[in-house]
């Protein structure tokens, strides 16, 4: 049978910049070609929405359904659709791995050229909404919205994962985790007995840590000003943890002092121009890697002294951790699935899906790691 429009969907609209998000009823289009129509069961909230309802996320059209971390089951699929079928779980990729662009081709990179930092993805791929409220069409987010009870998203942005995973823990690989700890696997490559600092003990750096206590690093200091995230950081695997509003000396300074020449490998996990340059100085002179996890604020530049990367500092990005979303994603999930790794620790709340703002408020006052959200 021919998938219909569902009407009265239950969705979380962000109409312009500055204000809250707002829930409403939403109709959701069928799936067009290559394109896959899913039950969201559970989502996440990241940093990165609330970028978007700041309006300090590039390239966003007004109004919009954020989220991008979320969990579901296939509830119908377009023409052409081979790599899932209606029942199956998935997660929506936040980055697509479209098989064919230079960077799908090229074993060691996974930004594909068809994610929103190339081209928007506030539309499907034929440039029009799957999603009309009030009689308005609204935009999609990075081709997910996972902040919708159900939504489209094209088959190069979905990835079937183990029919046995909870998708209430499993969300997290859509993002937060997946990002974090292959920040420290794939980007930094950390190496065993090296010291690492991470700026920034949310859900993204304390999957970080996780990464970088997996990989054998025997020092791992952890730097937020928020000193409550300090015990989960030590459950994690931080040796060390320090809160820089603790000292009259540039942190920098501080984490050089520490450890004599700097850190083997450092991350910023928080999003600031002022702190990607002190995780830069952080690291060793020559050998140094320092990788830039958190977002940069649209439009900002950054101002840094050229001395720090001309005596050999390494200074890389990473965007989902340098998985390769569709091939990574699900061999993630099994490695969860057997226990090689627990990022439920990160699960501070879980709310019903109406509550949501109220799961932004404990992200902006700290109070939360990740807030889970179940439809
Ligand atoms: P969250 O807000 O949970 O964590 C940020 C942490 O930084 C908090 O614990 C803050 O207390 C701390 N912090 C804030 N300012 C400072 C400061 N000046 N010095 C030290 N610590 C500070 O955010 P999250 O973990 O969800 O996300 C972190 C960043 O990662 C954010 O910018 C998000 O947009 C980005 C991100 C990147 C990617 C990617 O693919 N690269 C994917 N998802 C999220
Ligand atoms: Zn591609
Ligand atoms: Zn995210």
């Amino acid at each position: 049978s021919t998938p219909r429009s569902f009407s009265q969907i239950i969705a979380a609209v962000a109409w312009e910049v500055g204000k809250p998000l707002s829930i409403e009823e939403v109709e959701v289009a069928p799936p067009k070609a290559h394109e896959v129509r899913v039950k969201i069961v559970a989502t996440g909230i990241c940093r990165t929405d609330d970028h978007v309802l700041k309006g300090s996320f590039p390239n966003i059209d007004y109004p919009v359904i954020p989220g991008h971390e979320g969990a579901g089951i296939v509830e119908s699929i377009g023409e052409g659709v081979t790599c899932v079928k209606p029942g199956e779980k998935v997660i929506p990729l936040c980055l697509p791995q479209c098989g064919e662009c230079s960077s799908c081709l090229n074993p060691d990179t996974n930004c594909c050229l068809k994610t929103h930092l190339y081209e928007s993805q506030n539309l499907m791929p034929d440039k029009t909404s799957r999603f009309t409220c009030k009689g308005k069409a609204i935009h999609h987010f990075l081709w997910i919205s996972t902040f919708s009870e159900y939504t489209v998203m094209p088959d190069s942005a979905i990835a079937r994962i183990d029919d046995d995973a909870p998708l209430d823990k499993v969300c997290l690989f859509g993002c937060g985790f997946s990002t974090g700890y292959g920040a420290a696997i794939n980007t930094a490559k950390v190496k065993p007995g090296s010291t690492c600092a991470i700026f920034g003990l949310g859900g993204v750096g304390l999957s970080v840590v996780i990464g970088c206590k997996s990989a054998g690093a025997s020092r791992i200091i952890g730097i937020d000003i928020n000193k409550d995230k300090f015990t989960k950081a030590r459950e994690l695997g931080a040796t060390e943890c320090i809160n820089p509003q603790d000292f009259k000396k540039p942190i920098q300074e501080v984490l050089v002092e520490m450890t004599g020449h700097g850190v083997d490998y450092s991350f910023e996990v928080i999003g600031h121009t002022d702190t990607m340059v002190a995780a830069l100085a952080s690291c060793h002179m020559n050998s140094g890697t320092c990788v830039m996890v958190g977002a940069p604020p649209s439009g900002s530049q950054l101002s840094f002294d050229p001395m720090l990367l001309f005596t050999g500092r390494t200074w890389k990005g990473s965007i989902i951790g340098g998985w390769k979303t569709k091939d990574s994603i699900p061999k993630l999930v099994s490695g969860y699935m057997e226990k090689k790794f627990n990022p439920d620790v990160l699960i501070t709340h879980t709310l019903p899906f109406d509550k949501i703002n109220e799961g932004f408020e404990l992200l902006q006052s700290g109070k939360s790691i990740r807030t889970v959200l179940l439809f």
